[in-house]
C-alpha cells in the first residue's frame, strides 16, 4: 500500500487529492517522512497567493472564506483552504447549518479545505501550517486561505506567512478598534467591515479610516476598507478585486519579495533554533543528565550561565555542523 517518497511525491504534484491529502497528514506529524515529503515537494512551491483571513471569533471569518474560495473557483483557480480557528465551521466545531455549507464546498474537487489543530487554547498557528502550505502550493493551488482566530499575537503570525492579509471587523466593536490600534491593526493590508447589514458598519469604518490617516502608509500602499455580507457575498467581488490589486501592487513595487525574504529569514533561523535545540538536548541531555544539573543548580554549586555555555560549547565541539548532515 505504502508508496515511495518517490511516488507519493509525484502524485501529490500530479494533483491526486488522496496523495495530497495523506501528504497534508504526514507533515501535520512531523518527523522523517515528513522532512523528506517537503524536502521534494518544497522546489516546486512558491506559486501561490497565500492570503490570511483574521478577526475576532465570530466575525464571520469562515463564512467570508468559503465565498471568498467560491469566488476564486469561478475564476478557475485551485484553491486550499487551511482554518486555524478552533471554532471553524471547517473544523466541524459549529452549527449544522455551517457544515453543510462546508460540504458543498467541499464536493469541488479542486478546493482543498483542512482544519488544523491550534497550539493552546488561545487559537494561533499551529506549527506545522507553514508546511501544510508548502504542500498545497506544491499541489498547484494558486491561492491558499488561512483562516485565524484573532487574539493578538497569532495574527502577527499569519501575517508574516502570507503574502496579504484582511482583517475582519464588525459593526460594534468601535471600542475594540481602539485596543486592536496597538499592533494587530498594522498587519492588515485589507480591511473588511463584515456584518454590514447590522447597525454601526459606519462607525467602525469612521474608526479604522481615522486610524489609517494618522498612520504612515506602508511602503505606498494604503490599505482600502470594504464593507461586505459575508452571508449573502455582497461585497465579497470586491474583496477579491482588492486582494488581486494588492498583489499586483506588491508585484510591481517588489514588496511580496521583500516580504517573504524577511518571511524566510525569520523562518529559517526559526528551525535551526529548534533543530539545534533538539539535537543538543536529545544528544547531550538526556533525563538524568538534565536532573543533575538541575540539582546542582537548586545546591547553587552551578550557575545556568555557566552550564549553557559549557553545554553549548561541548555540542558545537562534537556535534556534526549542519553541513555534514
Ligand atoms: N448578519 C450577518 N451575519 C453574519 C455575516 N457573516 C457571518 N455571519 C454570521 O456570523 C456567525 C459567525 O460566522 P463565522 O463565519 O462562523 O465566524 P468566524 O468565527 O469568524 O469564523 C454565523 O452565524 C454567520 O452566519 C454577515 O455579513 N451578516
Ligand atoms: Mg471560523
Amino acid at each position: 500500500m505504502a508508496d515511495s517518497i518517490e511516488t507519493w511525491v509525484r502524485k501529490v504534484l500530479a494533483q491526486d487529492r488522496r496523495a495530497i491529502a495523506r501528504a497534508i497528514s504526514a507533515v501535520e506529524s512531523g518527523g522523517a517522512r515528513s522532512t523528506a515529503l517537503l524536502k521534494s515537494l518544497f522546489p516546486a512551491s512558491g506559486k501561490a497567493q497565500v492570503i490570511g483571513v483574521t478577526g475576532s471569533p465570530g466575525a464571520g471569518k469562515s463564512t467570508l472564506v468559503e465565498k471568498l474560495a467560491g469566488a476564486y473557483r469561478s475564476a478557475g483557480a485551485r484553491v486550499g483552504i487551511i482554518a486555524v480557528d478552533p471554532t471553524s465551521p471547517f473544523s466541524g466545531g459549529a452549527l449544522l447549518g455551517d457544515r453543510i455549507r462546508m460540504q458543498n464546498l467541499a464536493g469541488d474537487k479542486d478546493i482543498y479545505i483542512r482544519s488544523m489543530a491550534t497550539r493552546g487554547q488561545l487559537g494561533g498557528l499551529a506549527p506545522t501550517t507553514h508546511d501544510v502550505v508548502t504542500v498545497l502550493d506544491a499541489a498547484g493551488c494558486d491561492v491558499v486561505l488561512i483562516e485565524t482566530v484573532g487574539v493578538g499575537q497569532d495574527e502577527v503570525e499569519v501575517a508574516r506567512l502570507a503574502d496579504a492579509t484582511a482583517l475582519l471587523l464588525v459593526p460594534g466593536m468601535g471600542d475594540e478598534v481602539q485596543t486592536f490600534k496597538a499592533g494587530v491593526m498594522e498587519i492588515a493590508d485589507l480591511y473588511v467591515i463584515n456584518k454590514a447589514d447590522l447597525p454601526g458598519a459606519e462607525r467602525v469604518e469612521q474608526e479604522v479610516e481615522a486610524m489609517l490617516s494618522l498612520a504612515a502608509c506602508r511602503d505606498g500602499w494604503r490599505p482600502p476598507i470594504i464593507r461586505a455580507i459575508a452571508t449573502t457575498g455582497s461585497g465579497i467581488g470586491e474583496v477579491r478585486q482588492a486582494l488581486e490589486q494588492f498583489q499586483r501592487f506588491q508585484e510591481q513595487s517588489e514588496g511580496r519579495d521583500k516580504r517573504r525574504r524577511s518571511y524566510w529569514r525569520g523562518r529559517l533561523l526559526e528551525m535551526l533554533r529548534r533543530n539545534l535545540f533538539e539535537k543538543v538536548v536529545s544528544e547531550r541531555l538526556p533525563s538524568e543528565a538534565l536532573d543533575r544539573l538541575v540539582n546542582d543548580l537548586l545546591e547553587h554549586r552551578a550557575d545556568p550561565y555557566s552550564l549553557v555555555d559549557k553545554i553549548v560549547a561541548e555540542s558545537l565541539k562534537d556535534g556534526q555542523t549542519p553541513s555534514d548532515t
